[in-house]
């Protein structure tokens, strides 16, 4: 197979290397893997291509090396990794715009430091942040009619079980929800529509994968007790955040995916052995792709079929396999797929999940009328509705999909990416074995992870652009010692074959993304004032206002100039500092400094902030404005005099 892989490729710059790297990463997961030892030599090759023409590779280049001044077509909403914000990309440049900090904190716009963003981030007694790290891998958008709406995106932290929302107008995080009863939360997916009511066809849900089973309550008690290891799926209220319910399953969850009418939420499951250690978990030569009935479960949870946990009040249903026998009453389905699958994907159409084969080189697609039919009692074997298992190549994880039938599926061990046809992959699985699934194959530099084209989680795909994360990028960028960059790939899927675009190095690790249509969103440029509702609103109303030992001190800005040339406090006051940036300019950004105080941070056009803190340094400090707004920035300063 490998062989015949190599005659596929269209490059062949370090292949020697790739070959050892998978040679050796295929003895090291295969080690007792029966599945994994079928070299997947039935799978039909594309008929010999020829290496991609010369011309269109430099057109489709040409395409992505904008001229200056020229703005990209598409956003892209990346996962910013351990950097725990998310990150806004234009493409196909691939030019970073923006980076939104949501868990960790900034110190450009004094995420962490002001007291709105850590009321968003949540603070312990002391004021002080409860969490400065994080891990974000997924991110997806409110959608409505199957199509993004640019109200809001979602991005998980994997550490601490955290959701956060980010709101598109302003491109800001407003809010994060911590799940209770859960660890390793991975997976999130907006639904699109609500199962029994019509006339919602848009966002109002976001579900949450819980990936390792923890002892429910997780009280220190069962620590020894594998049985009592539990995860759960979660369902978050898109517009209030709460955690509306969850559902204890057999296993765990990993990714997630939602379908187009509402009616199946999906999480693939690697861990269906309940297992503790790696070897557990992968003890078993099949796994599961979990379906979620949403209409029952909310059903359930009306009806007071419920438990809750610990100290939290959120309401858990059971959908366990013993709980969940009978398909008229079933609450969860669990479709069998081969051993320790990843993604879960939903294609354009409406029509599929795809759950990517992992230690399997398989992907597996699963029919979403047939999973509805087994729930209405229409379908006895709940397994009939996977109408195709089609071996793709080594390691697949990810799935993006053209809107033209075909899907584009990550190989993380033959660091490859295989473009293939859904249809003629259901034809081949019913015995058609003439017909030629696999349409392409390209190499990609190095162990793709997560992919993703524009517009293709939804019904808008318009198969132009894939960009693919790869995990190791090696000697792709100039070295700077032993912690290498990522390498993001641009692919240019428009024609029958993928061609490269371009390497863009990223600090790991970023995992997910989405690509979409620029007018798909419309970000407002300047705040009102009424966001707050501290802005002071007129300059006059600036001052130093005393109550006891608390002072607040209401200032503006206006370039080059603060309200108050200095102000006065006292040794020991609790200082609190409201600041409204009364230029109502496009980009008349402002930022306020205090040396010894660690306070810094920006505000934006009639954007108000505050910050909180004890006056406990005599002495006077030059607080000054942090972003070069003016000829007279430098002069734009006011000073805090501390008495002692
Ligand atoms: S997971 Cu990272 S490559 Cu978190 Cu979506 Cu698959
Ligand atoms: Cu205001 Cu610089
Ligand atoms: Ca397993």
């Amino acid at each position: 197979m490998s062989d015949k892989k190599d005659s596929l490729n269209t490059e062949t710059a370090g292949m020697g290397r790739r070959r050892f790297l998978n040679s050796a990463a295929i003895v090291g997961l295969t080690a007792g893997v029966a599945a994994c030892n079928d070299k997947p030599a039935a799978a039909p090759a594309a008929s010999a291509p020829a290496a991609a023409p010369a011309a269109a590779h430099s057109d489709a280049a040409a395409s992505i090396h904008l001229k200056p001044g020229e703005l990209d077509t598409y956003y892209g909403l990346w996962s910013g990794g351990h950097n725990g914000d998310m990150r806004v990309l234009g493409l196909p440049s691939g030019r970073e715009i923006h980076r939104i900090p949501c868990f960790v904190p900034d110190a450009l716009v004094g995420w962490g430091i002001t007291n709105e963003s850590k009321a968003v981030m949540g603070t312990k007694a002391d004021g002080s942040l409860r969490y400065t790290v994080a891990d974000t891998h997924h991110t997806h958008a409110s959608y409505k009619d199957g199509n993004y709406d640019g109200r809001y995106a979602w991005i998980n932290d994997k550490i601490n079980s955290r959701i956060a929302r980010i709101r598109l107008d302003y491109f800001i995080c407003d809010k994060i929800t911590d799940l209770p009863n859960v660890q390793g939360f991975h997976g999130i997916f907006p639904d699109k529509a609500d199962p029994v009511d019509p006339n919602i066809n848009y966002t109002t849900r976001v579900f949450c994968g819980g990936e390792f089973g923890i002892p429910l309550p997780n009280n220190g008690k069962d620590a020894n007790k594998p049985e009592a290891y539990r995860s759960v799926f979660s369902c978050v209220d898109a517009e209030t955040m709460d955690v509306r319910w969850q559902v204890l399953i057999d296993g765990n969850c990993d990714l997630v995916a939602t379908s187009y009418d509402g009616k199946l939420a999906a999480t693939n499951q690697y861990n269906t052995e309940n297992g503790i250690h790696y070897e557990d978990m992968m003890s078993a030569e099949r796994d599961a792709c979990l379906f979620f009935n949403v209409a029952r479960i909310e059903e359930a949870v009306k009806a007071g079929k419920f438990k809750t946990y610990g100290d939290s009040k959120v309401p858990v249903v059971d959908g366990t396999h013993e709980a969940n026998k009978d398909a008229k009453t079933a609450l969860v389905a669990y479709v069998s797929v081969p051993k320790n699958p990843h993604g879960v994907n939903a294609s354009p159409d409406g029509k599929y999940f795809i759950c990517a084969g992992k230690l399997s080189p398989t992907a597996t697609t699963i029919e979403l009328t047939k999973v509805l039919d087994w729930f209405d009692g229409k379908m006895e074997k709940l397994d009939d509705a996977i109408v195709a298992e089609v071996e793709i190549g080594l390691g697949p994880l990810h799935t993006a999909f053209d809107g033209r039938g075909n899907a584009y599926t990550t190989l993380f061990l033959d660091s490859q990416m295989v473009k293939w046809n859904i249809e003629k992959a259901i034809a081949f699985h019913k015995g058609d074995k003439n017909a030629k699934y696999v349409v392409d194959r390209l190499d990609v530099h190095y162990q793709p992870g997560h992919v993703n084209a524009s517009q293709s989680e939804t019904k808008a795909a318009d198969g132009k652009y894939l960009a693919v994360g790869c995990k190791f990028s090696k000697d792709r960028f100039l070295p700077v010692g032993p912690l290498h960059p990522e390498n993001e790939q641009l692919i240019d899927i428009s024609g029958e074959k993928m061609v490269l675009l371009a390497d863009h190095p990223v600090r790991g690790e970023p995992h997910d993304f989405i690509i979409f249509k620029r007018d798909l969103v419309k970000p407002k440029q300047v705040y009102d004032l009424d966001d707050s509702p501290l802005a002071i609103k007129d300059a006059k109303e600036s001052g130093v206002f005393r109550n006891g030992k608390k002072v607040t001190v209401k200032l503006t800005s206006q370039a080059p100039a603060f309200s108050l040339r200095e102000f006065t406090v006292k040794k020991g006051d609790e200082v609190t500092l409201i600041l409204t940036n009364l230029d109502k300019i496009e980009d008349l950004t402002h930022g306020f400094a205090l040396p010894k105080y660690n306070v810094q941070f920006v505000i934006n056009p009639l954007e108000t902030k505050s910050v909180t803190f004890v006056a406990d340094k005599p002495g006077v400090f030059w607080a000054y404005c942090s972003t070069f707004c003016h000829a007279l920035h430098l002069e734009m300063r006011t000073r805090m005099i501390v008495e002692a």
